[in-house]
């Protein structure tokens, strides 16, 4: 750790203190725990001008020793899983294990993309004209990564990852909610790494819209990558109407997950219950809209509803614990105004359904209980908005098409979830499902060789498997007269 801990700010391989601070607080308890520097535009300016230069250094270095740097990195991340998460649970809430998880998860990610980077091979064309001719991929640049507070490692390395790995400088700009993991994280890559001046730069910030603000206006930034709500995505769109630059965007999802009558009843109910409920459903592919055939309602309900009952709530550092907090009391109002209109409108609540009144006092956060609502409809709030938090309305069915259907009826198309045994059946909804990642009798659908987006409202372009590195790189013809 530095002298002074609120040097949050690493601009031109420096760590520097900004004029201001903001505070971090532990959303279980809400004390204050850290203070971090507060960036404004000319820090972020600063961190541009750095980056502009270390583009042609870091370009110029070998996909080898780019790899490497990686893979060192990851080592690291390893070597410190337990204390980067601990320290994620304490800005984010989430339980322990599922820190830990993530973190090693991240470590994975990190050496994919060392792997990956490494096969960003360009191509040859037969011989035109007057010779061959061949396609470059070369680095698009510097980029600007701007992560949520819900998963606060593992979108942080995806996007730094598999910018680095395809040689662009990158500035992360952590969620202001949860800045110290992503801190930690940049000291680690880019200590193990040893790399260069402004290759790797971080902005912890109170203040988003300002910073982004000034990097978006200035044409040297060469990509933006953003993980959060549809506002804000769209509105980085927007700033490409002044200057064109690549856009990744991930911007959340409403996911269906539907159970055929020839599902394993009880695997199906252990896997989405622990698709629902991991970081208390806040979770841009947690099961939002739950589709179960009618023949295996009943066997089915009663199977969740036991899993829900195991969940534990408490602090996220505390034995035992499984449901952190919500991020803060938006999030809940949110929650429980999905809640209320949904009993408004018929649905019976078959567990929780209320915030939860700890025994501890201390524990003063946004606590609400693993719910589960049954006889949802589609014209409930529930049905159309992203939740974000531990609420499962559940939906009959009785024929296939028709919870196909309901399943493609939303704005989003991130993540769906398809649990059966007939491959006949389970293939016709993989391939109708108008989703960018399907999951077939699987919980965590996330995998560092897969590519991760959405399509519809959900997003732009992929993060992870090869498009993950093709997310970074331009496309240059040579056309050679020999
Ligand atoms: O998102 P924001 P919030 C959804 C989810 C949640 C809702 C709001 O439904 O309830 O969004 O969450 C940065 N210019 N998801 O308010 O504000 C911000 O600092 C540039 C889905 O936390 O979009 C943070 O780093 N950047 C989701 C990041 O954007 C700006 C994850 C996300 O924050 C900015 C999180 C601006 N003007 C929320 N304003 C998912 N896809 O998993 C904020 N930011």
């Amino acid at each position: 750790m530095p002298a002074d801990p609120s040097a949050t700010l690493l601009i031109d391989g420096t760590w520097r203190s900004g004029t201001a601070t903001f505070d971090v607080t532990d959303p279980a308890t809400l004390q204050v725990i850290a203070q971090v520097a507060d960036a404004g535009p000319g820090e972020a300016l600063a961190a541009l001008d750095a980056a502009d230069k270390a583009a042609e250094t870091w370009r110029r270095t070998t996909a080898e020793e780019r790899s490497n740097a990686l893979r060192a990195a990851a080592g690291r991340i390893r070597a410190q899983a337990d204390s980067l998460a601990a320290l994620m649970t304490s800005e984010n809430g989430k339980p322990l294990a599922e820190a830990k998880g993530e973190v090693l998860g991240s470590a994975r990610m990190l050496e994919w993309a060392a792997e990956e980077g490494r096969r960003a091979n360009g191509r040859t064309t037969p011989d035109g004209p007057g010779g061959p001719g061949m396609v470059l991929r070369v680095p698009i640049g510097p980029t600007l990564a701007i992560t949520p507070w819900n998963f606060p490692a593992s979108m942080l390395v995806r996007k730094a990852g598999l910018a680095l790995a395809a040689g662009c400088p990158v500035i992360v700009k952590p969620a202001e909610q949860t800045p110290l993991v992503g801190t930690e994280l940049v000291r680690i890559i880019n200590e193990a790494g040893e790399l260069p001046a402004g290759v790797l730069q971080s902005l912890t910030t109170s203040r988003p819209g300002e910073v982004a603000g000034a990097l978006l206006a200035d044409p040297r930034l060469r990509k933006v990558s953003f993980t959060g709500s549809t506002e804000v995505g769209l509105s980085l769109l927007a700033s490409t109407r002044d200057h064109l630059r690549r856009t990744s965007l991930e911007m959340g999802g409403h996911s269906p997950a539907i159970v055929f009558d020839d599902a394993d009843v009880p695997a199906t109910a252990a896997a989405v219950a622990a698709a629902k409920f991991a970081n208390a459903g806040q979770s841009c592919i947690a099961i939002n809209r739950l589709f179960v055939h009618r023949a295996v309602h009943e066997e089915f309900l009663a199977l969740l509803l036991e899993k829900v009952a195991a969940l534990r709530l408490g602090h996220g550092a505390a034995e035992g614990t499984t449901t952190g907090p919500l991020i803060d009391f938006g999030g809940l109002d949110k929650v429980e105004r999905h809640v209320a209109d949904a009993v408004k409108r018929g649905a019976t609540v078959a567990a929780g359904g209320r915030r939860w009144t700890p025994e501890d006092a201390e524990l003063t956060g946004a606590f609400y209980e693993p719910t589960v609502l049954t006889g949802a409809d589609d014209t409930m709030l529930i049905s159309s908005e992203e939740t974000f938090g531990p609420v499962l309305p559940i939906y009959v069915f009785d024929d296939d098409d028709e919870a196909i259907e309901r399943a493609n009826a939303t704005d989003y198309g991130l993540a769906a979830y398809v649990f059966g045994d007939g491959l006949a059946r389970v293939w016709r909804a993989v391939d109708r499902l108008s989703f960018g990642v399907v999951a077939v009798n699987e919980a965590f659908p996330v995998r560092p060789e897969l590519p991760f987006g959405g399509v519809k409202n959900s997003g732009l372009e992929r993060e992870g498997g090869s498009e993950g590195i093709d997310a970074y790189l331009e496309t240059k013809s040579v056309a050679v007269r020999l």
